[in-house]
């Protein structure tokens, strides 16, 4: 007799995190749950966020963080305190656990995809609309950039004050994410545009440039253009269909993705995934949305970021035919929203079922 023994469950971190975080990660979980099967995971949920820090004084202590790098993958809520809140000092759940999370991880793929689905309200206008379908995506590198957290001040809060934030962008960090962004070009509609702003920031916009141009010689199926970023606000307006892949820097991959969620339906519509390509260390699936503290605990927030999100997370888990059905399940349900109002898990519930059925 042989004894079979079951291969261990992939573990996924859940933390939910502020304000509207944990409402949409339930839903989140509940739909990913309908999609690979109930026990197709181990789920183990981290309390994460204002709430801990405000008990203990720990935003993300070491011991967690060496837990979290032993797991699959991680799915996040949101973090941030509300507005005026005296007792967390601004930037410390930002910092200390969103981005330390995706440095220590070395999450360098910021993946943001946008598309407009059949039925939504969008800003556009019915012109630019009825130019065709609208579906890029937005490779934005996540560990460096003004977001390193480089720089400091000298005589703060006088009149003398000095305060600088440091630019970091390395060959190697450049480099690796803009050939992921061909590489994801390869496998849509074969187009790259690099977005910066080079003819003011010479020094790394020189950097990006020159790495771009290298890269797109080695992949000559793909056709490359070039947008200043402010250009890519008015673009992503008035003529979004020319996008397929946008790859940028981490500051602007910020502003644009919340530029692209608003003509597309909403940042409620927006989801993300922080991929560490490698796999050296777990990728981390979240909504664009932040914690939204002005409506948390009211069961209104839309959970529909976080449950595109899953389907991310399930495609880079090697479960493609289960995003697709999450990627569906979403499409059908934005169709049909019409103007009555859905609770968070009445989305969620309406979504899980699709997938299920
Ligand atoms: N859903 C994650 C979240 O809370 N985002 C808010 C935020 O501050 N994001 C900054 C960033 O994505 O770099």
């Amino acid at each position: 007799m042989t004894d079979t023994v079951a291969a261990p469950r992939p573990t996924i971190a859940v933390i939910g995190g502020d304000g509207i975080g944990p409402e949409v990660v339930a839903e989140g979980v509940k739909v990913l749950k309908a999609a690979a099967g109930a026990d197709a995971f181990e789920y183990v949920a981290y309390d994460l966020g204002a709430e801990r820090w405000q008990r203990t004084g720990e935003v993300l202590p070491d011991s967690v963080l060496a837990e979290l790098a032993g797991v699959d993958a991680i799915i996040l809520g949101a973090v941030g305190a509300a507005p005026g809140s005296t007792a967390i000092p601004s930037g410390l759940l930002e910092r200390g656990l969103l981005l330390k999370l995706r440095f220590a991880f070395d999450h360098y793929v910021n993946l943001r995809p946008s598309k407009l689905y059949p039925g939504v309200v969008t800003p556009l206008s019915d012109a630019v609309v009825a130019r065709g379908p609208i579906d890029f995506t937005v490779v934005r590198e996540g560990t460096e950039g003004l977001y390193a957290g480089v720089g400091g001040s000298l005589a703060r809060g006088t009149s003398a004050e000095v305060a600088n934030e440091v630019s970091v962008n390395t060959a190697r960090g450049v480099e690796r994410v803009v050939r992921d962004a061909f590489e994801r070009a390869m496998r849509r509609r074969k187009k790259v545009t690099l977005v910066h702003k080079h003819n003011v920031l010479v020094n790394a916009g020189g950097l990006w440039n020159r790495i771009f141009t290298e890269i797109a010689a080695q992949y000559p199926d793909v056709t490359t253009d070039y947008l200043h970023v402010d250009a890519t606000m008015i673009m992503l307006v008035q003529d979004p269909q020319r996008f397929d892949v946008i790859v940028t820097d981490n500051l602007f991959g910020d502003i644009i993705t919340d530029l692209a969620a608003a003509v597309t339906g909403g940042i409620g519509l927006a989801a993300s995934a922080n991929i560490n390509p490698t796999g050296a260390f777990p990728s981390m699936f979240e909504p664009v949305h932040g914690s939204a503290p002005d409506i948390a605990g009211q069961g209104i927030a839309d959970p529909t970021a976080t449950i595109s999100s899953m389907a991310l997370l399930l495609d880079h888990l090697g479960r493609p035919a289960e995003a697709a059905a999450i990627e569906r399940a979403v499409d059908a349900d934005v169709a049909q929203r019409g103007t009555a109002a859905r609770s968070t898990s009445q989305i969620g519930d309406a979504i899980a079922a699709r997938v299920a059925g």
